[in-house]
């Protein structure tokens, strides 16, 4: 034997360690540079919003106008974009958006509001920026606000109505969607965690449990149901707009509250899409469209919202398909160089041409890079990132695009492009210390929630 041979091993072992952490320093200031160019183009949507729209609900950044969902003013895009603020350690930009909600958002207002977006983005957006910050007039606001929307749930059956007026609690509107019944837990529950009054999360929970309760016998569920007789309305099932989040937050509020029947209730709803809503073409793996019912294939289309699915099966240990639909969704992406809002996957043709500056599928890879460390995730991460200021920056701020084939661009910039599309893009990139990730559960609008109870 060579005597030469351990020594030649150990030089060889140390040249190896040298070159992968020469190559680890590489990737990271790689990755901070991108970090870097995020929070520059955040700040170029922000301070157009500032500029063109402060104080509004929402920036139209073609027009330079701005827009208030009901007429007036619930300052939609401060408080969606305050967590972001801050976790980008943009202190000033944070500091003077506070300062305007301390100052001015008043939920004592005679309109009827969307119970489920109203949550999601001002109850979730005001929770976590009390987390952040400590601020105990955003927990007073978001106390009261989630006070004003409990006349929601006043159906028979407990599932929520759509809208409720915020001044006289009363509530119109019956037919709802699983998404919208189902994905008020995470706010309502941390809120009641935070306050002591059970009664935030009983009604969430209840509205739950009376929508998984109406699974069909196959155990899926559908598309639209009557909040005051309980029945469907419409049978399709799949995991787009209107259910997505509903799955989203069986799991999580396991995770965050760690309440076993969302547990139960995830662990006998999941193995059923798996059944009946995955599809395999061509070696890929999408989700499509069933009938609640018969679990008759009815739609093979998939978009911008399903490609949040990646996130949650990784979240919940499932990597291997997590991997394969996320390469799925990345081959929608490219097949434009941005994503449309919903193709036909069998043939890979647009079925729905918009591009809303979602944020689904930067999720996902942010989720897919931090369970497997795998740089292929921050390349997928460049390259839409890239894709997404190529086409969608404006002058004042970005657009979402009318036409991904075109790219003809509309003039709105939703509130979660700021709370959720830059938010990811950076945690993506941004070192480690910016966010520990697993001691919080990001509600479906990206707000981060931490069990500090
Ligand atoms: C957001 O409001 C939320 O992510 C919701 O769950 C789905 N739609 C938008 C983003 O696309």
């Amino acid at each position: 034997m060579n005597a030469k041979a351990p020594a030649l091993r150990v030089i060889t072992l140390l040249l190896v360690l040298i070159s992968s952490g020469c190559s680890k320093s590489r990737d990271d200031a790689r990755a901070r540079e991108v970090a870097d160019r995020v929070k520059t183009e955040f700040l170029h949507a922000w301070n157009n919003y500032e500029r063109y729209a402060w104080g509004h609900d929402a920036l139209k950044p073609l027009s330079k106008t701005s827009h208030d969902w009901y007429g007036q003013s619930l300052l939609m895009t401060p408080v969606d974009a305050l967590d972001t603020l801050v976790l980008m350690k943009l202190d000033t930009e944070a500091d003077k958006a506070r300062a305007l909600i301390d100052r001015d958002l008043s939920f004592d207002r005679d309109i009827y509001v969307k119970n489920f977006e109203i949550t999601i983005r001002l109850l979730g957006g005001l929770l976590s920026s009390y987390q952040l910050t400590g601020d105990k007039r955003l927990l007073a606001l978001a106390e009261d606000l989630g006070t004003r929307l409990l006349p929601a749930f006043e159906s028979p059956t407990g599932l929520p109505y759509v809208y409720v007026n915020l001044r006289t609690g009363q509530i119109r509107d019956p037919v709802s969607n699983p998404a919208e019944t189902g994905t008020l837990l995470l706010e309502f529950g941390t809120l009641s965690k935070l306050t002591g009054k059970s009664i935030f999360y009983d009604k969430a929970k209840r509205a739950l449990v009376e929508t998984y309760k109406r699974r069909s016998q196959l155990g899926l569920v559908g598309s639209s149901i009557n909040v005051e007789t309980g029945a469907w309305t419409d049978p399709d099932s799949h995991v787009s707009g209107g259910i997505d989040s509903y799955y989203e937050y069986l799991w999580k509020c396991w995770l965050l509250f760690g309440d076993k029947d969302c547990l139960e209730m995830w662990n006998a709803s999941i193995p059923v899409v798996q059944k009946y809503l995955a599809d395999e073409v061509r070696g890929e793996l999408w989700y499509g469209h069933a009938d609640m019912t018969t679990g008759r294939r009815t739609e093979t289309t998939y978009g911008a919202l399903d490609a949040f699915f990646p996130a949650l099966l990784a979240l919940s240990g499932d990597l291997p398909r997590a991997r394969r639909l996320q390469a799925s969704s990345f081959k929608m992406w490219n097949l434009h160089g941005i994503e449309p809002e919903v193709i036909d996957y069998t043939t890979m043709e647009v079925k729905a041409a918009t591009y809303h500056l979602r944020p689904e599928i930067v999720e996902s890879t942010y989720y897919l890079h931090h369970y497997t460390g795998d740089s292929e995730y921050s390349r997928m991460g460049e390259t839409i990132f890239d894709d997404f200021v190529k086409y969608c920056r404006t002058e004042a701020g970005y657009a979402a695009l009318k036409d991904v084939i075109t790219k003809e661009k509309r003039d709105e910039m939703e509130s979660f492009a700021l709370a959720e599309t830059f938010k990811y893009f950076y945690l993506l990139f941004a070192p480690p210390g910016a966010l520990e990730f697993d001691k919080v559960v990001f509600n479906t609008e990206a707000h981060p929630l931490r069990r500090t109870w």
